[in-house]
């Protein structure tokens, strides 16, 4: 695991956006977790491997491990720490099943009794937050992004759970 000094200074790619080192709570050698800009749910969170990596069986068998790894610690903290007793984790692996951002990511969501009227709409909602972003970016109308200071925060929070 990393200390903080390096946390800081890294710098980590997710597909073509660099995301600053604020919103990642969690680095391993070869993976970070990081907050999300538009999530679902509280606690809806990003594992990814630090290599740029499209698809997921271009994952190495180091890689693989340690991003599946990384998801179980970090569910478990989350789950624990949203006081949830349930964790979606899911993948998108290639644009016809959803995903957006060419980098592989494990989408990590805490749960709770009743949080989706219907269960199986929590998909539903990752893809319709990724079309709404998809079309403020292609209509260039205000963007309601969260900030990077509201992502920060919980980035902090989340931090202490590793520490
Ligand atoms: W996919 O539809 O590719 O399975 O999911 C992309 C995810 O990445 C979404 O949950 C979206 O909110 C999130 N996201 C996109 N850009 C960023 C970013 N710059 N920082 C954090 N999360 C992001």
């Amino acid at each position: 695991m990393e200390g903080e000094g390096d946390r800081a200074a890294a710098q980590y790619k997710f597909g073509p956006y660099m995301i600053e080192a604020g919103g990642v709570f969690h680095a391993t050698a070869l993976s970070y977790a990081m907050v999300n800009l538009r999530p679902v749910l509280p606690g809806h969170v990003l594992v990814c491997p630090k290599r740029e990596v499209k698809r997921f069986a271009d994952l190495s068998s180091d890689e693989t491990c340690d991003i599946w790894l990384t998801a179980k610690e970090v569910g478990a903290q989350l789950e624990q720490y949203h006081k949830a007793s349930s964790l979606t984790f899911t993948i998108q692996d290639g644009p016809e099943s959803g995903q957006t951002v060419p980098h592989v990511h494990i989408h990590i969501l805490p749960r709770k009794k009743g949080d989706f009227e219907n269960n199986d709409e929590i998909y539903n909602a990752i893809d319709a937050k990724e079309k709404e972003m998809k079309e403020k970016l292609d209509l260039d109308i205000e963007r309601k992004d969260r900030s990077m200071e509201e992502m920060a925060h919980e980035a902090t929070e989340y931090r202490g759970l590793f520490s």
